[in-house]
């Protein structure tokens, strides 16, 4: 397979990507245009880049919104109230069903790499039987890393403790975990500890939803960024979420972002649904309810946008479209300004896949593999700005997504 006349990231001019079977040959700047022969596929000048990335998302709970019934308080707690109705009926083939329509939804939109969490807290550990199907079974798609969620708590739920190494036996690749949500500080303090040496005994990632709440007072990211400071496993860890951080105040921070820098660790912000979710406690003034992107990255710490979620309990919109979040984030996060603007895809693409750890998994050079998307845009600007779409998804070497270009026409000039 051969690509002429692409854009890549951070370079000026035209460029050639070859790829034989599964891998990236030839990466190769042209002099000038070429004409496309046949079997050669043309970029017409626009971005070709790595995939995106999906950093975080619940497939378990996708197009679960309103049943029963709908969250009509918007909080954080009525979502898992509402999931928690539904987790009572969710069925094997019910949940892979909903998991494979979400997963399609990320493909169309030129996603091949994408974590999810999948809720533990339940006896028989039915949407993770369910999801460990779906990982395989959607391979020509996407790569699919599972994160065991305890979405109603290690200590404060029954048997949690035993449940989390149950799903870890059974094949999740990530452990998770949601010290806000335990009883009390220091279940959410143990549950931390806990979740940090299983993940160390058995060399795995670790991706928690860490004080996802306009509390100031939850700091639980100070344990987890500590912890993993102490092991030496900060770029195997990932703190999601950390919207008190968005509460917390100046002075505490300071000290907290020595902490940060020291530990290394990975953030993910999702921006459409914490300013969706937060903020319910407020009158006015309304805090925006979302982590510190901008400072996270201007510090030097790899910070990266996720969707969180695909009509479930906890947000009724959704579409698979990434670039919506990043949009999205740029305005609620303040990052417009020029310097954010031209290098916003690393939000959704480098920085996330560096969430991941796809490390040579990912990214275009020679011999990494063959998969890449053409945006219908010239650069990260553009592609922001025209709210770009994917127009190909190549994975292995093979085409697997194809969208036409957007083709408008206006019938009357403004200046006749
Ligand atoms: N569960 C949770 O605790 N937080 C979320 N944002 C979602 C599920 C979507
Ligand atoms: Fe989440």
């Amino acid at each position: 397979m051969h690509i002429i006349n692409a854009r890549l990231r951070g370079k000026t001019g035209l460029y050639r990507v070859a790829c034989s079977g599964a891998r990236i040959t030839e990466v190769a700047p042209q002099a000038e245009a070429q004409t496309a022969s046949a079997g050669v596929l043309d970029a017409a000048g626009n971005l070709l880049i790595p995939p995106l990335v999906e950093p975080h998302i619940h497939l378990d709970a996708v197009a679960t919104a309103g049943q029963p019934e709908w969250n009509k308080s918007g909080t954080l707690f009525e979502g898992i109230e509402r999931w928690g109705q539904r987790k009572a009926t969710i069925t094997h083939e019910d949940t892979k069903q909903r998991a494979h329509a979400g997963i399609r939804m990320l493909a169309e939109h030129g996603i091949q790499h994408v974590r999810t969490h999948v809720d533990v807290t339940d006896p028989t550990l039915g949407a993770l039987k369910a999801l460990l199907e779906v990982r395989e079974e959607a391979r020509a798609l996407i790569d699919l890393q599972i994160v065991a969620f305890p979405q109603e708590g290690i200590e404060s739920y029954p048997a949690g403790r035993e449940l989390m190494v149950r799903a870890l036996d059974m094949g999740a690749d990530v452990v998770g975990g949601i010290p806000h949500f335990e009883n009390t500080r220091e279940q959410g303090v143990s549950s931390l500890h806990f979740l940090m040496d299983l993940a160390e005994q058995r060399g795995l990632l670790v991706d928690v939803h860490c004080d996802e709440t306009d509390d100031p007072h939850s700091r639980f990211l100070e344990v987890l960024a500590e912890q993993a400071r102490v092991r030496g496993m900060g770029s195997r860890v990932t703190a999601s979420h950390t919207t008190a951080m968005g509460s917390y105040d100046n002075a505490y921070c300071s000290k907290l972002f020595r902490l940060l820098k020291a530990a290394g660790l990975n953030f993910v912000s999702c921006p459409t649904e914490s300013i969706h979710l937060q903020g319910r406690f407020d009158s006015f003034p309304k805090r925006r309810g979302v982590t510190r992107v901008g400072e996270l990255d201007r510090a030097g710490l790899n910070v990266c946008f996720g969707q969180d979620s695909l009509q479930d309990p906890w947000y009724p919109l959704g579409n698979g479209n990434i670039l919506r979040i990043l949009d999205a984030g740029l305005h609620i996060c303040h990052m417009m300004g020029y310097d954010d603007l031209r290098r916003c895809l690393d939000l959704v693409t480098e920085h996330s896949a560096r969430t991941l750890n796809l490390g040579e998994g990912y990214g275009i050079a020679v011999g990494r593999p063959a998969n890449l998307v053409l945006l219908e845009a010239p650069d990260d600007y553009e592609a922001v700005r025209r709210q770009a779409k994917a127009l190909l998804s190549i994975r292995h070497g093979e085409v697997i997504m194809r969208r036409e270009p957007q083709r408008v026409s206006l019938v009357h000039n403004s200046r006749q």
